[in-house]
């Protein structure tokens, strides 16, 4: 809980405060302009004011503030993954994530509540005994755990032996949590405004200027703006926009669709996700379910909803939770991922010099903004890429140098 919120609540004063940014207007340059005004972009603007002092920025989105990925992801937190490029990145990202409402004065409804995988046959359960034991090594809380156990932490999931996918036994990763993704994005555009920051909604980039190799700007339906440096943090149109800057990512670009229940009675306190049944849910401090499974099965960068992605949905939950087939699914829609080979992003430095990336975000964006903000806006105001980003490099590709983590990916692929 926000510290703010506490004394507020004593003293019983509150003073109104200002929290989507008022308009400024476009100047024709900025020392750093940020293409994407969604969590990760407005987090990397914040940064840059916050702890390097870098202000003249402009961050440009072609449509509202936090309204592509950031506003379409199911709010999913955790460090569990299985490399120790991996856990040692998201694991800073849970400590910022922590401090999030505080630092804000605002609050983010960040809520530990623990985090499931299930596992359903040998191999599965091999693959979490690794995850526990690289997380554990690295600081990271996650342990196996058994159908008992998980059925205490889970009431109503089905544990019995005689199901198509019997459930063997589980990753739980108690760090595991939830926050109000649009509140994010709000406190961080807060936060880069009031340090003098200048976002630009309906701000469209149509083309990358460049010279001798180096980037000098970018052409807008608002007018050019030149600048010293740029980075690109679009996650859906990361290579349409890489493209616009002259350069190729090894991304292709899939739809994910969630959905959203009626509010129940409080039941499910962890975050429960099962590969085997491309099924992930969890219970909103309202009661809503929020559900989800995987990727669509075709290339697309379009966001609407399918019946057939509703219907193998929900069939697969109710072999998990059989109480609520009688449950209405309230709202369904789609974000649009960036896939990477390996399953691990791309950021840092690209053929066009003073050109920065964050992308290749997949199925894992959100959880990462926090880390990737105070990152990436090290590595522009340094201009030196920190080591925690090395790993994540575009040109691991070409160096046969890949972060495998499609064994950690909560979402079928
Ligand atoms: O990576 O935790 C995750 C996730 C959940 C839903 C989509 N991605």
């Amino acid at each position: 809980m926000p510290f703010s919120l506490l004394k507020h609540g004593l003293f019983g004063r509150q003073v109104p405060r200002r929290i989507i940014p008022p308009a400024t207007p476009l100047k024709s340059s900025y020392d750093v302009v940020i293409i994407g005004a969604g969590a990760h972009g407005l987090a990397a603007a914040y940064h840059l004011a916050k702890d390097h002092g870098v202000t003249d920025v402009a961050v440009l989105d072609k449509g509202y503030l936090g309204g592509g990925n950031t506003g379409r992801n199911t709010a999913i937190i955790r460090a569990n993954y299985l490399t120790p490029e991996g856990v040692r990145f998201y694991a800073e990202a849970l400590e910022l994530w922590r401090g999030l409402s505080n630092e804000f004065e605002f609050n983010i409804l960040y809520s530990e509540r623990g985090h499931l995988t299930l596992a359903h046959s040998d191999s599965a359960m091999r693959t979490m005994r690794w995850r526990a034991e690289v997380n554990k090594h690295l600081g990271v809380d996650s342990e196996v755990v058994y159908p008992d156990e998980i059925e205490r932490m889970a009431p109503g999931i089905d544990i019995s032996p005689n199901t198509r996918y019997p459930i063997l036994g589980a990753l739980h990763h108690p760090p595991g949590a939830t926050a109000r993704h649009d509140a994010v994005a709000w406190g961080y555009a807060a936060g880069a405004s009031d340090r003098g920051v200048d976002l630009h909604t309906n701000t469209e980039v149509l083309d990358v200027l460049q010279s001798n190799g180096r980037v000098t700007g970018v052409e807008t339906n608002r007018g050019r703006i030149r600048c010293r440096q740029v980075l690109q943090a679009v996650a859906g149109s990361s290579s349409v926009v890489a493209a616009m800057a002259g350069f190729r990512l090894p991304i292709h670009t899939v739809p994910l669709q969630a959905c959203v229940s009626l509010p129940l009675k409080p039941f499910l306190d962890p975050i429960i996700v099962s590969g085997s049944l491309h099924t992930y849910i969890w219970q909103t401090s309202r009661g809503e379910l929020v559900m989800g499974g995987a990727t669509d099965p075709y290339g697309l960068y379009a966001s609407r909803s399918s019946l057939e992605f509703k219907e193998g949905l929900m069939a697969n939950t109710l072999e998990l939770f059989p109480f609520l087939s009688e449950v209405t699914v309230l709202r369904q829609w789609a974000g649009i991922c960036d896939m990477t080979p390996d399953f691990s992003p791309v950021m840092g430095e690209t053929p066009l010099e003073n050109y920065y990336i964050d992308s290749g975000w997949g199925t894992w964006g959100f959880k990462a903004t926090p880390v990737c903000g105070r990152r990436m806006a090290e590595t522009l105001a340094t201009r030196r890429v920190p080591d925690i980003l090395r790993p994540f490099r575009l040109s691991r590709f070409a160096e046969f140098d890949q972060v495998g983590e499609k064994g950690a990916a909560s979402v079928g692929h």
